[in-house]
């Protein structure tokens, strides 16, 4: 019996993050959808756990969210999806990336928005290229097939809990997608669509700073776990 856990990082998501809870709900997949607000200052908490999500808290910093996210996981999941928390995601999609999963032939499947249809401003020249760069040097360093770093994806747990992630900020995505290739792990990409986000503002893509810090800490990752064994 597989038992499916959602986790969501947002941040000041106030606007989007009721239907978002909505929207997963809906799909009857998940036996629970945990919210990790880890320093909001609006009404992103008591909107998520009105629309029926656990919200639990973390130290700063999106890799710590999601961390703390699988920290909180209870103890009968056995399958955990994440998604972000601004409507941008679509989780029509979450049967195909969890169903390889619950027929035991994949252990990791991630979404690719780059083979999805993209709502037009929904992703950023350098998204799209960074996650084909990414992909490519994935690809020289470990023959994976990844064409984006897609937040929206399904792992095994226990598969998810033996990779021991570390990064604490937007390296996190990086970071599961190196050390379940280079741990072996059976995985899959399938397209996904995605849509412009839902209202509220962005912290990553959508601001200079944000791209920087994002792309500083993606960079790191990538050469942290490509030349260490941790
Ligand atoms: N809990 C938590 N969530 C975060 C943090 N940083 C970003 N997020 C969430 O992570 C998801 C991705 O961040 P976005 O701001 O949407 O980044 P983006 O998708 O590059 O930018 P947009 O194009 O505006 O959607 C959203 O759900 C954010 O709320 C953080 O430090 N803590
Ligand atoms: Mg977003």
């Amino acid at each position: 019996m597989k038992n499916v856990s959602v986790i969501i990082p947002a941040l000041n998501e106030e606007e989007p993050i009721a239907e978002v809870v909505r929207e997963v709900t809906a799909t009857r997949i998940p036996t629970e959808i945990i919210v990790v607000d880890n320093g909001s200052t609006d009404h992103t908490a008591e909107r998520a756990r009105h629309a029926g999500a656990r919200v639990v808290t973390a130290p700063r910093g999106y890799g710590r969210a999601c961390a703390g996210g699988v920290a909180a996981l209870r103890p009968e999941c056995n399958i955990v999806v994440f998604l972000d928390g601004d409507g941008s995601d679509c989780p029509e999609f979450m049967m195909q990336l969890v169903d390889p999963i619950v027929r035991g032939t994949y252990d990791f499947v991630i979404g690719s928005r780059t083979r999805g249809q993209r709502e037009p401003g929904s992703m950023n020249l350098q998204q799209i290229l960074s996650g084909r760069i990414a992909g490519l040097l994935l690809r020289l360093l470990y023959g994976a097939c990844y064409t984006d770093m897609c937040p929206f994806r399904a792992i095994r747990r226990d598969a998810l809990e033996r990779l021991a992630m570390r990064e604490q900020t937007y390296g996190w995505n990086l970071e599961m997608q190196m050390k379940a290739a280079r741990a072996g792990l059976r995985i899959l990409e399938i397209p996904v669509n995605h849509r412009r986000r839902a209202g509220g503002a962005s912290k990553v893509s959508g601001t200079l700073r944000g791209t920087f810090v994002a792309g500083v800490r993606i960079l790191a990752t990538l050469v942290r776990i490509a030349f260490a064994k941790s």
